[in-house]
């Protein structure tokens, strides 16, 4: 057997050499000052998977530690009102791949559950597209057609395996599922959740090959870093588009034992965050997210490199294993409402040159705005408007975080159930106001984010004239999508 410390070493070496080889080949002219640094900087998109709004440090939690993200937040523009497009994994990273409202790709929930839901409810719930459509032109096609190593590691969850990153646009893949979940976050990576037997691709062989058992204890966080590490030397004279998709912070909710062990013993009474498996998952995110930026700051990248880090939806706050996974707090409810807990995530973007270190914006942005802003950065023009992509590009609040954006609504539409946590709604944001449309009796409600960002308040009967509005540009947005919407059960039993 191959000693493995030897062999890490070597590796580790080898990788070091290429990868600085590949970042300095592909480093390109300073620009002026009111240009980005490179016409082609690196991009890397990381995806924490359900990861709440309060969940970092730098987001107000009182149990987890960051320290890592708390600095990146130091040296990036760190956004105080920033979405998912939608408040479930499939649709919103369906939204980061093509900059669309899932409402218009009909993915609008996760794909496991795309069809034949009739529970006895009220409603029906339409069959939802379960796999991003070939036709959809991704980022990743973008980058790869202007020159990039495109490279996909983690979760996917936008398509079966006729639909995985290497058909959307992805030179090189690993470790994508067609699910939500790993059965396990601990090697080998499979087993039973959710009535279903899993895996996860492209992680089963060892490299000493002692299959199975050389591993053990192996963490698929700390080994999804591994893999993007190792991977990027394949890079070659391209720059890199990595899209780095951690399965963490999702469920099945386990830590590494030492991280549960030292963050138990730190929980007290009235604290936000008590769960102490989950304070590892996030303590783990925060490790590795830690590591690519070292390794970016090493090769001299870091002024090369526009680097995004964001969740793909509001924190999980029903229970796990018995304990409640996450809070919000201060914002109202969790993962599959539309209220901000749903949709609210944590998001940071380091672009040296661009973005002031330390700097905040909380101008509402989108999920939807990363594919039209990198196109931007990169001088592409978009493709035809009438079909999208719906975001606008975030560039000049890159630059200066109070220009205003030239966009007066954000939506969502969500026409599904997610029990006990909602039923069909849709939403939409102008300003400080924000108008959600429950389908089951259609009523609406309506708040104020900046006097009542917890949604406490229903101020529709108050401003009946501005909550009639919002309702008619949100429907009239439903048509423009040509948006799934639930219909009646004949069914249904009641209660
Ligand atoms: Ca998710």
């Amino acid at each position: 057997m191959i000693n493995d410390k030897i062999l890490l070493r070597t590796v580790g070496l080898s990788f070091s050499i290429l990868v600085a080889s590949v970042f300095h080949s592909c480093k390109t002219d300073p620009g002026n000052a009111d240009d980005p640094p490179g016409n082609k900087p690196n991009i890397i998109i990381i995806t924490a998977d359900d990861l709440g709004w309060s969940d970092l440090a730098c987001y107000g939690s009182d149990l987890h530690k960051t320290p890592h993200l708390d600095k990146l937040a130091d040296q990036s523009m760190k956004f105080t009102n920033a979405y998912a497009a939608a408040p479930v994994c499939t649709p919103t990273r369906a939204s980061i791949m093509t900059g669309k409202y899932p409402a218009r790709l009909h993915m609008t929930i996760w794909r496991e559950w795309a069809t034949n839901q009739q529970f006895d409810q009220l409603l029906l719930p339409p069959d939802a597209e379960e796999n991003l459509p070939y036709e959809e032109e991704t980022i990743a096609e973008v980058l790869k057609a202007a020159g990039y190593f495109t490279v996909h590691i983690g979760k996917w969850h936008i398509g079966d395996a006729a639909n995985y990153p290497e058909l959307h646009g992805f030179d090189v893949n690993t470790g994508s599922t067609l699910w939500g979940c790993p059965p396990s976050f601990f090697y080998p990576y499979r087993g039973e959740i959710y009535d279903s037997e899993r895996y996860v691709a492209g992680l089963e062989v060892d490299t000493d090959g002692d299959y199975f058992t050389s591993r053990d204890g192996e963490y698929l966080t700390d080994r999804l870093t591994d893999e993007a590490l190792k991977i990027i030397d394949d890079a070659g004279n391209r720059p890199l588009f990595l899209n780095m998709s951690y399965y963490t912070v999702h469920t099945p909710i386990e830590g590494k034992p030492a991280m549960v062990d030292k963050f138990s013993s730190r929980i007290r009474e009235g604290m936000l965050h008590r769960n102490a498996d989950y304070a590892a998952m996030v303590n783990s995110l925060d490790e590795n997210v830690g590591r690519i930026l070292k390794m970016i700051d090493e090769l001299g990248q870091t002024e090369n490199t526009l680097l995004i880090f964001l969740s793909d939806n509001g924190g999980l706050t029903m229970e796990w294993a018995g304990r409640v996974v996450t809070s919000n707090s201060p914002l109202r409810s969790g993962k599959g409402s539309l209220y901000e807990g749903g949709v609210r995530i944590p998001m940071m973007i380091r672009y040296p040159g661009i973005i002031k270190p330390g700097s905040v914006c909380g101008q509402a942005v989108s999920t939807i705005d990363i594919y039209p802003t990198i196109l931007q950065i990169l001088g592409i023009d978009e493709p035809e408007k009438s079909s999208g992509p719906d975001g606008v590009s975030i560039l000049p609040l890159l630059k200066d975080p109070t220009t205003p954006l030239n966009r007066k609504y954000l939506f969502w539409h969500y026409p599904h159930y997610y029990v006990p946590i909602t039923s069909p709604v849709s939403a939409i944001r102008q300003g400080d106001w924000k108008l959600l449309e429950y389908f089951e009796d259609r009523h609406v409600e309506l708040y104020n984010l900046k006097d009542d960002p917890g949604e406490k308040l229903d101020l529709s009967q108050r401003f009946p004239g501005k909550a009639w509005e919002l309702q008619k540009v949100l429907d009239n947005w439903r048509t423009d999508m040509n948006a799934q919407l639930p219909v009646e059960n004949p069914a249904f039993q009641g209660e």
